[in-house]
């Protein structure tokens, strides 16, 4: 159905408005259609706010025959109390004639449960709409709520012929990547819940992890480090939250949190972080630390800066052997996007 999948891409454009500020939750949009024209839309804007189907039901004048008219939203509608009720009844209460999903919710809380309801009701449902398309813009959501893990992605800067930092650490920090696309690294840290690097690139190059060349609002910071061999008057642990994973002890301490953990593995802290209902994390660095992401296949995307400089020694950037599957120019640089083979 055309006329499905074009309302259906307005519900995404409508979602990705709520990209910075709704995650652990999902970007939802929702448009309500009558006679072939859209009468009122809305989008999920904030976590723990209102939900995408009662901004859209907020803004539809009263003079509309709601009986005719079709919902659209991009993922299936809650059935459960969370911060705000269920919007499947919300639906129902309203009688509409058809509402097209674009995918379930794969939130056990609801999984299903939203559309049941609806059809229960004796609403025309119909589901899939671009579901492609829904999935990949909820990716995030989606790998949390269904493997109980963070979606990881990988970041780092290398040199055209593949250097990642100086072998020897010199103040200058070696910035690799064009200062221009700056905005766009930090772009990708407002869109991310948490940011982890090591102690070692913590001691070594005091970064703030912060987000300060784009909008949104700053990560976590997650620090690891086994035996706590970490500086704790850096600039880092002076603004903003951090958590600290470590082998040692578990306390928390003004704007950080030392986290022990038994049995200290990747794996236990992306699944302590998907317990917090972390979702994402943006891993920063350094290389040993990405390493071990790497062969312990615990990533789902890689996004690699290629600058044009050749350096003749230093440590190489991590090898992923497979083809990248999109490369932007920006300014200066290649941006490159893998995903694990
Ligand atoms: C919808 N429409 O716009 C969104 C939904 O704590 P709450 O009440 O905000 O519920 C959060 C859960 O609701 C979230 O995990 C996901 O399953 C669903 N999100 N559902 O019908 C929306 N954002
Ligand atoms: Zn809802």
């Amino acid at each position: 159905m055309e006329n499905d999948e074009f309302y259906m891409i307005r519900c995404l454009e409508l979602a990705k408005l709520g990209k910075l500020e709704v995650a652990p939750n999902p970007m939802v949009g929702c448009v309500i259609v009558y006679n072939g024209e859209i009468v009122a839309e809305g989008y999920h804007k904030k976590f723990g706010g209102p939900h995408a189907e009662v901004n859209a039901f907020a803004q539809l004048s009263d003079l509309v025959p709601l009986h005719l008219c079709d919902i659209y939203v991009n993922l299936e509608p809650c059935s459960h109390y969370g911060k705000t009720p269920p919007c499947s009844d919300l639906i129902i209460a309203k009688k509409p004639k058809r509402v097209i999903i674009g995918m379930l919710d794969p939130n056990h809380k609801v999984a299903g449960k939203g559309i049941k309801k609806l059809m229960e009701a004796g609403i025309n449902v119909s589901m899939g709409t671009l579901e492609l398309e829904c999935k990949l813009l909820n990716k995030k959501f989606i790998k949390a709520h269904t493997t109980l893990l963070p979606y990881v992605t990988l970041k780092w800067a290398e040199t055209k012929n593949g250097f990642m930092a100086r072998a020897k650490y010199d103040s200058s920090h070696a910035k690799i990547s064009d200062p221009k696309n700056d905005p766009f690294v930090h772009q990708l840290r407002g869109t991310h819940q948490s940011i982890l690097v090591g102690a070692a690139t913590v001691n070594k190059d005091n970064p703030r992890l912060d987000v300060r060349h784009a909008k949104g609002s700053s990560p976590i910071k997650i620090v690891l480090s086994a035996t706590l061999s970490l500086d704790l008057s850096k600039d880092l642990f002076k603004e903003g939250k951090t958590l600290v994973y470590n082998q040692l002890k578990s306390e928390i301490i003004d704007k950080y949190e030392l986290i022990k953990l038994e049995h200290f593995s990747l794996l236990n802290i992306l699944k302590d972080l998907a317990a917090r209902d972390i979702h994402s994390v943006l891993v920063e660095g350094g290389p040993l630390v990405l390493d071990s992401f790497i062969s312990q296949k615990l990533w789902d995307e890689a996004i690699i800066i290629k600058s044009s400089a050749e350096w003749t020694d230093g440590i190489k950037a991590p090898w992923l052997g497979i083809p990248s599957y999109e490369e932007i120019i920006r300014n200066n640089d290649t941006i490159k996007y893998f995903k694990p083979a």
